[in-house]
Formats: structure tokens, C-alpha cells, sequence
């Protein structure tokens, strides 16, 4: 059976949403796109597909007239909603409060409907410069406060992104996505277990447009290898973009990152659809991780089988 998956993302206009659909989309040499974006218009529709879900995110355009029309309609716009991605710019202190008051509208709307649906709110713009600023880490856990304490009764995740972290950028999307199935939970453990069996630094699972679908990471990674290790991560984003054109004949491709490491991804077909399993591992072990390779394959077609041909 084939769900729609509706998306709202909502947020004030300059929040940062159209960037971070764009920059999803893009992955890769997506700057220059979002220095020319101009302001939605209403509402702009992103579609794109998740296992068999198809998957229709509606960007808010976020400006007070188009605010107003979404209060006055809500039904319309607000009706059937999936998941709520609510974007706040964590730079824009002025307006927290402009914020809040439209998150509350929604929020009012959905508890009318007894739509009780998960939340992500991402504090955007966090950009890998703030991270360490003591005003705007104060700011983010105020707002998470006031947010935890006015709504008990909905289960939401708290991210923090920039445009120019992209990895933050995928894992937010990705886990709005994964909670609409528990085999979700299954391939979780799945990975958590390989990741001791290959001794690798990272597991990942993407699906063929780049969002993650499950991964675990080792607890120790190094501080000093982390850029490198993140480098590596959006290089195999870049990669499976290569696998999935005709002309790139290779299905899986070992990299050496320095430090010992080794980059691996391997395309996996299943039914119509292409995954990618993104590994770092040390060089020392790769030829055990080889052997072990394969039945980590069987295991994962195993959970993902049911969900991509029912
Ligand atoms: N510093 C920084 N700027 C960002 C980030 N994301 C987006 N921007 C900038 O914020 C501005 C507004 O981005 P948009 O994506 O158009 O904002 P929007 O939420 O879609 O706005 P509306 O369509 O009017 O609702 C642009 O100039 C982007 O370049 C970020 O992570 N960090
Ligand atoms: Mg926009």
C-alpha cells in the first residue's frame, strides 16, 4: 500500500525553510541556489518519495499576510498534517516571541483535531560559529522550556541546523521521516550490533535521494579525526548521487580518508529501489569486515524487504 506523507514546514518568513528543502534537495553545491532565494509566495509544494511513502512537504511561505490567510484557513492548510516541521531562526532574537505566537496557532488547530502528531522545531541558523556562544545556546534552551512546559501532550524533537552543516540538514529530515515505522527500531538495533561486529567508527543506510534511514556511530570517535569523518559522510552523499547515473558502472567504492581509516559505500538494490550502506572503518580491518559484509546485506534486505514490496 502507498501512503502520502504530508509535511508542513512553518516558521517566520526569513526562517530559513526554503533553504533547507533546497539545500535536501541539492546536497551539494547548494550555496549559490540559496543566496538567490526570494520569499515564498503562499505555499510552495516539495515532493519527493521515502521507501513506498510519497512524501509532499508544504513550505509555508512565512510572511505576516500569508500568516494571516493560514489563521483564517486553517482547516485548509493545516488539516491532514503528518508531521510538523517548525523552523525558528535562532539569530532572530527580536522575533521569539512572533514565533511562538504562530506555533501556537497551529499547535491550537492540531489539539482542535485531536491531531496529535509529532513535532520537530529546529533552531536554525545555528551555524558552526554560534555553537559555542553562550547567548544563543541560552536562547535555544529557553525557548525549548517554554515550549516543553506550554505543550506536555506533544512528543517533540528539538534539532539544531545550519545550511552550512549539511549533514544537520539531513539527519533532520531523516528523522521526521523514520517515525512512521517501527522497522525503523529494528534496523537501529540491526546496526548497533554490525557496528561492534565490523568495529567501525560509522553505519549509515541512505535511501536513494540521500536521506539517512538509519546509522549509528561509534561512542569513541576522536576528536581529531571528526572534520575528516564528516567530510566523508558528505562525500558519500555526493558519491551515491555518481551511482545512481547511468554512466558511474561501480557499486561500491573504498576511499582511503588518512588516519588509517577507510570510507566504504556499497549500493544495495531491493525490489526497485537503491540503498546505500556508508561504513568507516580502520584499514587493519577490512578484510574481516569484507567477510562479515555480506550477511550484514541479507540481514538488512531482511527488514527493509517487507516495507519497499508490500
Ligand atoms: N546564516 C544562515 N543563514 C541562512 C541559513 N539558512 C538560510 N539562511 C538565509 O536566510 C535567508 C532566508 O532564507 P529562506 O529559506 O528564503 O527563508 P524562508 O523561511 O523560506 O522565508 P519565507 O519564504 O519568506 O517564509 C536567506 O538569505 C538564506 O541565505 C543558515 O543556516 N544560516
Ligand atoms: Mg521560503
Amino acid at each position: 500500500m502507498e501512503n502520502l506523507i504530508k509535511v508542513v514546514i512553518a516558521g517566520l518568513d526569513e526562517a530559513g525553510k526554503t533553504s533547507i528543502l533546497t539545500a535536501l534537495d541539492r546536497k551539494y553545491d547548494f550555496h549559490k541556489d540559496i543566496i538567490s532565494l526570494t520569499p515564498t509566495i503562499r505555499v510552495e509544494y516539495h515532493a519527493t518519495e521515502f521507501l513506498r511513502n510519497k512524501t509532499v512537504f508544504w513550505d509555508m511561505g512565512g510572511q505576516q499576510k500569508y500568516r494571516e490567510i493560514y489563521e483564517d484557513k486553517q482547516d485548509i492548510y493545516f488539516s491532514g498534517t503528518d508531521l510538523l516541521l517548525f523552523v525558528i531562526d535562532i539569530q532572530d532574537r527580536e522575533r521569539f516571541e512572533t514565533s511562538l505566537s504562530y506555533l501556537d496557532m497551529i499547535l491550537q488547530n492540531f489539539l482542535k483535531h485531536k491531531l496529535e502528531i509529532p513535532l520537530i522545531i529546529t533552531f536554525h541558523k545555528f551555524d558552526p560559529g554560534l555553537q559555542d556562544v553562550e547567548t544563543v545556546i541560552m536562547d535555544a534552551n529557553d525557548l525549548r522550556q517554554k515550549i516543553i512546559d506550554k505543550y506536555p501532550m506533544f512528543k517533540i524533537l528539538f534539532q539544531q541546523t545550519s545550511i552550512y552543516d549539511i549533514i544537520s540538514i539531513v539527519q533532520l529530515i531523516s528523522y521526521g521521516l523514520s517515525v512512521f515505522d517501527e522497522k525503523f527500531f529494528e534496523l537501529s538495533e540491526l546496526l548497533e550490533h554490525y557496528l561492534e561486529e565490523f568495529n567501525c567508527k560509522s553505519l549509515i543506510i541512505f535511501d536513494k535521494n540521500g536521506i539517512i534511514i538509519s546509522e549509528f556511530y561509534s561512542s569513541v570517535i576522536e576528536p581529531k579525526i571528526y572534520v575528516e569523518f564528516l567530510e566523508s559522510i558528505k562525500e558519500h552523499l555526493f558519491l551515491l548521487k555518481r551511482m545512481q547515473e547511468e554512466s558511474y558502472e561501480a557499486e561500491s567504492n573504498f576511499t582511503s580518508m588518512g588516519n588509517e581509516l577507510l570510507s566504504y559505500l556499497h549500493k544495495l538494490e531491493i525490489g526497485d529501489q537503491s540503498f546505500f550502506t556508508s561504513v568507516i572503518i580502520q584499514e587493519k580491518d577490512k578484510d574481516a569486515f569484507l567477510e562479515k559484509f555480506s550477511d550484514f546485506l541479507k540481514d538488512v534486505k531482511k527488514i527493509l524487504e517487507p516495507l519497499i514490496l508490500r
